[in-house]
């Protein structure tokens, strides 16, 4: 019988080092003989990178926190179908920088939508499927914003100061509540950064891999 794989995510707000982590885990994990498939959200599909492009486009018109909310389960319920779900039926190991985390802590509490409609589309789009693992890179957002000086801004990386407070508020908040949910200190070296994910994954690999 096949064991389903795990569901590891990323989270963190801009310039916290997601992408730079999820590369090295993912070559961590793959030295370790597990089979990895690395992806996004939103995005990872074509319609759900379609949909990508669309939300963090500079529309010349009002987009509300409910908008942006429909349009990612719409594609994270694309990326779950197509890519997540049959992958971790056949037993790879699934590593995605942003999940749902995001969306509480980006269109719940940044943008003020009601907690109760992410935690009803998560249970519509999701049913039971959660991260087993997910490794929040906290970091003050001013110092992830000059990380990222001088790359071309989106729609969402326009926004104020305050929206990133209030993001980083948001996830700290799901720290609390959220048992498979890991906080990094994303506020050091790189190397030091990637040395605490894997005082966080080591054991985790050890549990499932037995
Ligand atoms: N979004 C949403 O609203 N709701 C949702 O449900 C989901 C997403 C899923 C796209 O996400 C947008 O979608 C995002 C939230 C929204 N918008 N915003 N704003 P994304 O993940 O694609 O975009 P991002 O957060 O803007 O990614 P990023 O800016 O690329 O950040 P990162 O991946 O965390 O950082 P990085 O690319 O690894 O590193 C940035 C730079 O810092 C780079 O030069 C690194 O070399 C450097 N770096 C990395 N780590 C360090 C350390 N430790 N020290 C010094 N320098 C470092």
């Amino acid at each position: 019988m096949v064991m389903p794989g795990k569901f590891i995510t990323l989270e963190g707000s801009e310039g916290a080092g997601k992408s730079t982590s999820l590369n090295t885990l993912c070559q961590h994990l793959t030295s370790a003989g597990i089979d990895v498939y690395q992806t996004r959200e939103p995005g990872g599909t074509p319609m759900a990178e379609a949909i990508r492009e669309v939300m963090l486009a500079d529309w010349q018109e009002s987009v509300s926190g409910l908008t942006e909310l429909l349009l990612v389960f719409a594609a994270r319920l694309q990326h779950l179908t197509h890519e997540i779900k049959p992958r971790l039926a056949k037993g790879q190991w699934v590593v995605c920088d942003r999940f749902t985390d995001a969306t509480y802590a980006y269109q719940g509490v940044a943008r003020g939508t009601p907690l109760q409609y992410v935690a009803s589309l998560e249970n519509w789009v999701q049913a039971d499927l959660r991260p087993d693992l997910t490794l929040y890179l906290d970091l003050d957002p001013e110092i992830g914003r000059q990380r990222i000086a001088g790359r071309e801004q989106d729609r969402m990386e326009n926004e104020q100061a305050e929206f990133f407070r209030a993001v980083r508020a948001g996830y700290l908040q799901r720290v609390t509540t959220e048992p498979a949910m890991q906080l990094i200190d994303a506020s050091q070296s790189i190397d030091e950064v990637h040395a605490a994910i894997l005082a966080v994954v080591e054991p985790f690999m050890r549990q499932h891999l037995v």
